[in-house]
């Protein structure tokens, strides 16, 4: 289509454009003004207006025939030039200045084919060249334009016309925006997927809609130009509009429900729009319609398998939803095909052993076995329910003759936990394998309808799903959507219109479909892969389905869903459906469905037989994670030894340096940061660290010795305090920043530091999934203040803390959680630490045999380490000794934030050095330690605080007789050293001095410890602040004067004389 015409016709109040094609486009609502009178030239900024909306509207038809006309040879431009630059705007008024970019197009398309152009166009291009005076060139064509019909009968069929083509592509885009709100996605057709019954007005759901467009009925057979945003006509430009609607309702509003022109990427809009609407492409080959039989049969067959056995066992059947099992394997299937090699997988209770099973592939005796009461554990731990546990399974996959692994992650009841702990491992897997663009390594999560509307994780994951030190590159979701939510019914339970709205944050597109129609699902299912594969991103399939059951095999539906029950009892099985279907076809015979089904039955018998001798359920089996090489092959640690973390002087030194300089060329830094490094390179010089370096120099060593670090959390790369600065930024090329810890050595592996989205649950989550992966990895997860943690306690609880005892599974993250009552309020004060000792293992009552590897075998005993260090060295050591245990263990650590910068909080090498390590307690090494039956009391703290108490020490000079013992390591709780120091000073009071309230902080954790190793013979006084509800005060003086009276009560010697304990 080349724009050949604009005039302004009589009073019409609109701007009408001409094109070859006869179509007649007119701007509407064109302002009076922009019109003013019959015939009347436009000119000046009207006219600027009009040329811009007539670009405007080329782009927006993007008509494949529209020909933008590039400037060519000079030589053309002499009658332009002539013509438009010469002649005044007066003489050729229409040539007015700035239309002149659109008559000079129509003039090079004139000079390459006359016949291109409107006649009118062409007789004055004629009348220009062959050099008519100015102003004569034009000569109105209204006539001939006008000569056959009269001007009323031709603008108003030409108005009609375009207005037709206008409605029809309005109702095309009606049906791609709100198709989805009526298809048929409900198999008991009694609920609405979108929870509303209101049909849009814009849809042609009755003829009488066609109002809605100024159509009518007599327009049905009439044939129109489809736009380029709709394949529906597949091979044809035009179709009837009969055809059109059909076609749409038949993409749009059957089974499937497609969401997904909130898409702000035009590219990916029109490939959605190709792959549904181009007519045929829901087609199976009846190979495929057999396989996904088969599959239907598998899926069904196993639940009613364990319902015959199991009657009244609980395992949340998938009846209702048994196509999630080809589903899934389709997923698999199509992704395999595409180069996927690994996938890992996050689901919830329903479903989970079919999952297993069929999926996965677990042998199924191994699955029955765990219906068995009477089965022992093997494996030490509390273990946990048969629907929670992981499983990674490495086989060929049938389809693709392709290897695969599949590894579904163990996952706590709490609902969508465990999705970034997926995220992160699935992170972790395509790293390890320099797997950038995740075209070997993806992740599917699974949800439940109510959780995945209800729960916030949902949100917190999906804002992790496109960040650069985060992102996947596309996780496939899969919604069972039963419209139902243990009793609670979906409009009670959420306020969107579909459970999966929460996906449209990240322009993820949604795939409802109506879970009876088995192959609607395998289609959308195999699109959804493809659409991973084509552009990395997030989607959703979800499946609306049913619960047959109740919420669990025990549970009684009808006393809360009487309706809802009635309808699923009168449901026929899916399976039935669509083996009637394929019968009735002829793509398979009732024989060799029933013969599939006898097969599949007979499996499962052989496996229940097999089953009973069973008699250790082996939790190790279960693993999600195996670390190959790590263990030895009982799964146990190879020794029980730490070797020392200590480093030798000359790499200390090294790190040092790089730490203070900046590796690339030309780059500018902040005068404020060279400051900083600068401080950083005199400490090198003088041997000694603070804080950020001595944290510098546990990467930096660790790096060398080929542990991946990385740290993650909210400003992390600066420093929540500003002392860390592990990424430089150049401050004269924007985004130019450089992260000396990847300049450190030739030979090293990769540093990752990455400030995360303001979310504790999911980037916790993330990182816990990132350790999960690999053994020889530091992985850093650091709050802003402690005090936010607790927005991720699901995670601390249900995994940190309790993963290896579930789930046989060990994990080495770090949690760096500043920590320190500084009068900061009570939100920026306190990590909790009651509460991870709280959750500690080692028993406050049993005094623990000393054996020759107490130390580590404590540690290797233990559910996590709590450690609050008070000198940059031990902090050094503690972080190395992550990686040098034969084991990993959680770590919890303390951080400080003055202490950050605290003159006397610096170490030496000489505490680095080989031979030099983590020191679990620290006891007094002043002049108290030299008579210590002079010392009258012993003050036993952690943290921050010693400064404190050192200072008021000296203060009343009482360095003779108050010695001070630091616990470095809090728990396990270091019995050994606090006997010999307890011992060391048999006649001083023992007093546990905290900063915090009593009610938090460490006092309830150390005090029956202390109690045991003196056998209760002697008192643990207390010194700290009053109990409270809040962790710390707002105000800076209550702040100020609590500290000066514990402190006072600390020296006080005479504090606790007379007092019973
Ligand atoms: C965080 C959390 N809150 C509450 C529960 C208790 N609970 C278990 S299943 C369930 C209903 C889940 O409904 P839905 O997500 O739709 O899954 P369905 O059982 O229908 O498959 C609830 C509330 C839980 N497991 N986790
Ligand atoms: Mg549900």
């Amino acid at each position: 289509m080349v724009i050949e015409h604009i005039c302004c016709l009589k009073r019409c109040k609109c701007l009408w454009i001409s094109c070859w094609d006869t179509v007649w486009l007119p701007f509407l609502p064109f302002p009076d003004r922009l019109c003013p009178a019959p015939h009347e030239t436009i000119t000046g900024l009207d006219l600027l207006l009009t040329m811009s909306l007539l670009r405007l509207l080329a782009a927006t038809l993007k008509h494949p025939g529209i020909q933008f006309l590039k400037n060519q040879d000079v030589a053309r431009k002499v009658f332009l030039q002539n013509r438009l630059y010469v002649s005044s705007g007066a003489t050729e008024p229409f040539l007015s200045g700035s239309n002149s970019n659109y008559v000079e197009e129509m003039y090079y398309a004139w000079l390459e084919n006359p016949k291109s152009v409107h006649k009118s166009w062409d007789l004055f291009f004629q009348n220009g060249n062959a050099g008519a005076p100015s102003g004569q060139a034009y000569l109105p064509d209204h006539s001939s334009l006008l000569q056959s019909h009269g001007l009323t009968q031709t603008a108003y069929k030409a108005e009609k016309l375009v207005e037709d083509h206008l409605a029809v592509q309005s109702l095309i885009r009606a049906y791609q925006i709100r198709g989805h709100h009526v298809a048929q996605l409900d198999p008991l057709g009694i609920l609405d997927a979108d929870l509303d019954s209101f049909v849009p007005s814009d849809l042609i759901t009755t003829i009488d809609k066609l109002g809605f467009y100024g159509l009518h009925e007599s327009d049905l057979d009439k044939v129109f130009r489809l736009p380029t945003t709709t394949f529906i006509g597949g091979n044809e430009a035009t179709l009837s509009l009969r055809e059109i609607i059909k076609r749409l309702e038949s993409t749009y509003c059957q089974h499937v429900g497609l969401e997904f022109m909130f898409i702000n990427d035009v590219e990916q809009c029109q490939w959605i729009r190709q792959k549904f609407e181009t007519p045929g492409v829901m087609k199976f080959t009846n190979e495929e319609k057999r396989t996904l039989l088969a599959r239907l049969v598998r899926s069904m067959r196993f639940e009613d398998f364990l319902a015959r056995k199991w009657s009244s066992e609980k395992r949340f059947g998938l009846e209702g939803c048994e196509v999630m099992i080809p589903a899934l394997k389709t997923i698999i299937d199509k992704s395999s095909e595409m180069g996927i090699e690994y996938v890992i997988m996050g689901m919830p209770h329903r479903g989970r052993l079919n999952v297993l099973a069929n999926v996965i592939r677990k042998e199924l005796e191994q699955i029955f076995c765990q219906f068995d009461p009477k089965l022992e554990a093997a494996d030490e731990g509390s273990g946990d329910v048969k629907y929670h546990l992981g499983m990674y399974h490495e086989r060929i996959n049938r389809a693709t003759n392709k290897k695969i692994t599949l590894s579904l992650v163990a996952n706590p009841s709490h609902l969508e936990a465990v999705d970034p702990v997926v995220q992160g491992k699935t992170k972790a897997e395509q790293f390890y394998r320099g797997d950038t663009e995740g075209k070997k390594v993806m992740s599917i999560l699974l949800h439940g309808d109510a959780a995945f509307a209800g729960q916030g994780v949902v949100y917190e994951t999906f804002h992790l799903s496109d960040l650069p030190s985060y992102t996947t590159n596309g996780t496939i979701h899969v919604v069972v959507n039963n419209q139902i939510g243990f009793t609670t019914d979906p409009r009670m339970a959420r306020s969107s219109p579909y459970p999966t709205d929460v996906a449209r944050v990240v322009n993820a597109p949604i795939f409802h479909v109506n879970a009876d129609d088995p192959e609607a699902v395998m289609y959308v299912c195999n699109i959804a892969a493809e659409w991973r594969n084509t552009f990395n991103k997030d989607v959703v399939v979800d499946l609306v389905c049913y619960r047959r059951r109740g919420h669990n095999e025990m549970d009684e539906p009808m006393f809360t869903q009487p309706l809802m029950y009635k309808q699923i009892h009168k449901q026929v099985p899916v399976l039935k459906k669509y083996a009637d279907k394929l019968i009735a076809d002829g793509t398979v015979t009732l024989q060799e469905f029933e013969e599939e089904i006898a097969k599949y039955d007979r499996i499962c018998e052989e496996a229940y037989t097999r089953s009973k001798d069973k008699k250790i359920l082996h939790i190790k089996h279960w693993l999600d994670s195996p670390w190959p090489g790590f263990f030895n092959l009982d799964g146990e640690p190879k020794s029980m030894t730490c070797t020392p973390t200590g480093i030798a002087e000359d790499m200390l030194t090294h790190i040092g340096s790089v730490a203070s300089s900046v590796p690339l060329e030309d780059f500018k830094i902040h005068t404020g940061l060279s400051r900083i490094l600068k401080a950083r390179m005199e400490m090198t010089k003088n041997r000694v660290v603070d804080w950020a370096l001595a944290e510098y120099m546990a990467f930096g060593s660790l790096l060398k010795e080929g542990i991946h670090v990385r740290l993650s959390g909210q400003d992390v790369e600066r420093g929540t305090f500003s002392h860390r600065h592990h990424v430089l930024h150049d401050q004269e090329v924007d985004k130019r920043t450089c992260v000396p810890m990847n300049h450190l050595w030739e030979q090293q592996a990769p540093y990752t530091v990455c400030n995360s989205s303001l979310s504790e649950y999911g980037v916790l989550g993330f990182e816990l999934g990132f350790a999960m992966a690999s053994p020889n990895a530091l992985v850093c997860w650091e709050a802003q203040f402690g005090d936010f943690h607790n927005t991720a306690q699901c995670i601390i609880d249900q995994f940190i803390s309790s993963g290896q005892a579930k789930w046989v599974r060990h994990n080495g993250i770090v949690l760096l959680l500043p920590h320190g009552m500084e009068g900061m309020g009570p939100e920026h004060s306190s990590a909790r630490p009651e509460r991870f000792l709280q959750m500690s293992n080692d028993d406050p009552d049993a005094y623990p045999e000393f054996s020759e590897h107490f130390e580590v075998s404590q540690l290797y005993e233990c559910n996590w380490i709590v450690v609050n260090c008070s000198t940059p060295a031990n902090y050094f050591h503690v972080l190395r000794r992550q990686i040098s245990l034969p084991f990993r263990k959680p770590l919890i650590i303390l951080t400080p934030k003055s202490l950050l910068r605290h003159p006397e909080a610096k170490s030496s090498f000489d505490e680095m050095v080989s031979g030099r390590s983590f020191r679990r307690v620290i006891p007094e090494e002043g002049i108290a330690v030299e008579v210590p039956s002079e010392v009258k009391r012993v003050i036993f703290c952690t943290g921050k605080v010693y400064y404190d108490l050192v200072k008021e020490r000296k203060n009343q000079d009482l360095e003779g007789q108050v010695a001070l013992t630091r616990l470095e390591q809090i728990s396990p709780f270091p019995f050994d050293l606090l006997k010999e120091e307890l011992e060391r000073y048999p006649g001083a009071d023992l007093v546990w001095c905290q900063e915090e309230h009593k009610n938090s902080g460490f006092y309830d954790y150390v005090k029956p410890r202390f109690r045991t190793i003196v056998n209760h013979t002697r008192p643990i006084w207390y010194v700290g602040r009053e109990p409270a509800a809040a962790s710390a005060t707002g105000n800076k003086n209550t702040h100020m004067v609590s500290l000066r009276k514990f402190l006072d009560t600390a020296f006080n010697l005479e504090a606790f004389e007379g007092k019973m304990f």
